[in-house]
């Protein structure tokens, strides 16, 4: 079993996402969340177990503030056929860069799903040799592909079985299919995506059904870095995630 210590405390993972400049544009951003330096600040005040950074912001910005957690591959929101999201980091440049993980998504179910497949599994050979985790943002997306519980519970079988160490799902809305999503995840750890912004009561509530369910934490970014008081909701989701005064 590859060793996850570096991006979790006591099993348990919260990872502040960051790559939606690549995937949405600047427009999820204001003139605060569009430096990524305080982004990354959030990350360390907030007491992420782990940022996630293209490698052109990990470049420019990242100094170990806490551990990073590299995304090997995106694309952008300009794409709308078949999702592919091409590598464009190496895993010998993700270290360089300090990298204690890597990211990489699958589009499960695209046309282009064999060449995910290839790239992941490559990237996952190297990395795994090295003894660093590979963390799949494992979504069911292309034109033959519904998104919903069933879906996504296959996207995260898809992930054990390709030997992810951590998949990345999205919420797929009540705790019985999340914690089926979980069982056919298996040994495969499991994060959730916060999706867009919604009211704190809303994502607290997520929050708890899906550490129910059995999933180790979360990998959040809008829900964070666009609310007035971010670090009231990292506190928040913390205490949820590991307990009362986390
Ligand atoms: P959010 O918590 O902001 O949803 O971020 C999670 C994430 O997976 C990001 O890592 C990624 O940029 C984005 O969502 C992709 O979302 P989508 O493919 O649904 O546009």
């Amino acid at each position: 079993m590859i060793d996850l210590t570096k991006i979790t405390k006591d099993g348990k993972a919260l990872f502040l996402a960051y790559d939606q400049g690549m995937e949405h544009g600047p427009t999820d951003f204001n003139d605060e969340s569009v430096d990524p330096s305080n982004i990354l600040k959030i990350a360390k005040e907030g007491g992420f177990t782990g940022v996630i950074l293209q490698k052109g912001v990990a470049e420019k910005y990242y100094s170990g503030q806490v551990p990073l957690i590299l995304k090997l591959n995106g694309k952008t929101s300009f794409i709308k056929d078949e999702p592919y999201a091409p590598q464009i980091c190496t895993v010998t440049e993700a270290l360089k860069l300090g990298a204690s993980a890597l990211g990489y998504t699958v589009y499960v179910g695209s046309q282009e799903q064999e060449k995910m497949f290839t790239e992941f599994s490559n990237i996952e050979r190297e990395a795994h040799e090295k003894g660093i985790p590979v963390i799949g943002w494992m979504y069911p997306r292309g034109k033959e592909v519904v998104e919903n519980a069933e879906t996504i519970a296959y996207a995260a079988r898809v992930g054990l079985e390709m030997g992810a160490d951590i998949i990345k799902v999205k919420y797929p809305g009540d705790l019985k299919s999340m914690e089926w999503i979980v069982k056919s995840a298996g040994k495969t750890k499991v994060v959730v995506a916060g999706g867009a912004k919604e009211p704190l009561d809303s994502l607290l509530e997520m929050t708890k059904i899906v550490m129910q369910a059995g999933a180790i934490g979360l990998a959040i970014g809008r829900n964070v870095w666009q609310a007035e008081e971010p670090l009231v909701v990292c506190q928040k989701l913390k205490e949820i995630i590991w307990g009362i005064g986390a």
